[in-house]
């Protein structure tokens, strides 16, 4: 673990729900190395944000893409180097207000790719504007009198898009986080683990998810109708109980197989591929 620390200060707010997903991707990490990954293997690919920060604090191989540009830069790496396990984290506004559509056509190729999503269910780095999963009502900076749109509801979203994994964790719960985390990375094809993540400057959730949220678990995973009976008992709104867990997870040729199928040694090779067509 300790080779996974940087020098960089650490700018979050007190309190922020980004150290409980950073301490549960640092252990999960730890762990892949641990199970034979090799650590070169990892790489991190972010957007722009709070969330975003993140790949500063681990010791990894990262890159920091465009607001709303990192699935379609994570596609761009996986595809080049199939053997690295490329893990993207983003935040609410960045990926379903900016960068929507990247989110849907990934899922729906199947890119073998993980999508982490920090949701704090508003811009927090801008100080605090409502996104597309913002609850209706939500008073911030650019809603002073409350927002008046429906959220989406993402793991729904999600399961429209054809992703062939999904999966909700909570920042506070760290070990059932991690153990989401893995089961995303060891999918083979597109996962969405969305985070519910608590924003105490600007959106605090702490207490609503603590008394709100249960484990739950789907025994028929690859049934979509049971799947979506879990997902649907929380629409961003309103009461009721909200369920973490693995919702869906089904085996679909990826992205990658796709499109290597044939070649040799079922790689494309980008360089001369590049050569030959431009
Ligand atoms: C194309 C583009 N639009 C807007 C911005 C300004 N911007 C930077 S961070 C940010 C908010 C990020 O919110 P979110 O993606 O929800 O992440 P959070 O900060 O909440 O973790 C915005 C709007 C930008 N950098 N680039
Ligand atoms: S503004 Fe919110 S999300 Fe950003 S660091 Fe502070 S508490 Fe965390």
């Amino acid at each position: 673990m300790n080779e996974l620390e940087t020098k960089c200060p650490n700018t979050w707010c007190p309190g922020c729900g980004n150290f409980g997903i950073l301490m549960a991707i640092k252990q999960t990490i730890d762990e892949l190395i641990k199970r034979g990954t090799p650590k070169e293997k990892i790489v991190l690919v972010s957007d722009i944000g709070c969330n975003s920060k993140i790949v500063d604090y681990i010791n990894v191989n990262s890159f920091y893409s465009l607001h709303g540009r990192p699935i379609t830069t994570a596609e761009g790496i996986k595809l080049a180097n199939s053997d690295l396990r490329v893990i993207v984290f983003t935040g609410d506004g960045g990926t379903f207000n900016e960068g929507s559509s990247h989110f849907i056509h990934a899922a729906r190729r199947n890119a073998n790719i993980n999508v982490f999503l920090h949701n704090n269910r508003l811009f927090a780095l801008t100080t605090g504007q409502f996104t597309a999963v913002s609850p209706k009502g939500l008073k911030g900076k650019s809603t002073p009198e409350g927002n008046v749109e429906e959220p989406f509801n993402l793991p729904e979203l999600a399961m429209a898009a054809k992703a062939s994994f999904i999966a909700r964790g909570y920042s506070v719960k760290v070990d059932h986080l991690k153990k989401m985390m893995l089961e995303a990375i060891n999918h083979e094809g597109f996962s969405f683990l969305e985070i519910l993540q608590p924003c105490p400057s600007f959106f605090d959730t702490a207490k609503d998810y603590n008394e709100r949220t249960y484990e739950a678990i789907n025994p028929e995973i690859d049934s979509k109708e049971k799947a979506l009976g879990f997902i649907r008992e929380w629409n961003y709104n309103g009461e009721g109980k909200i369920p973490l867990g693995v919702f869906y997870k089904t085996e679909r040729l990826h992205y990658e197989e796709e499109i290597n199928k044939g070649t040799e040694d079922n790689k494309v090779d980008i360089k001369k591929c590049l050569a030959t067509h431009l």
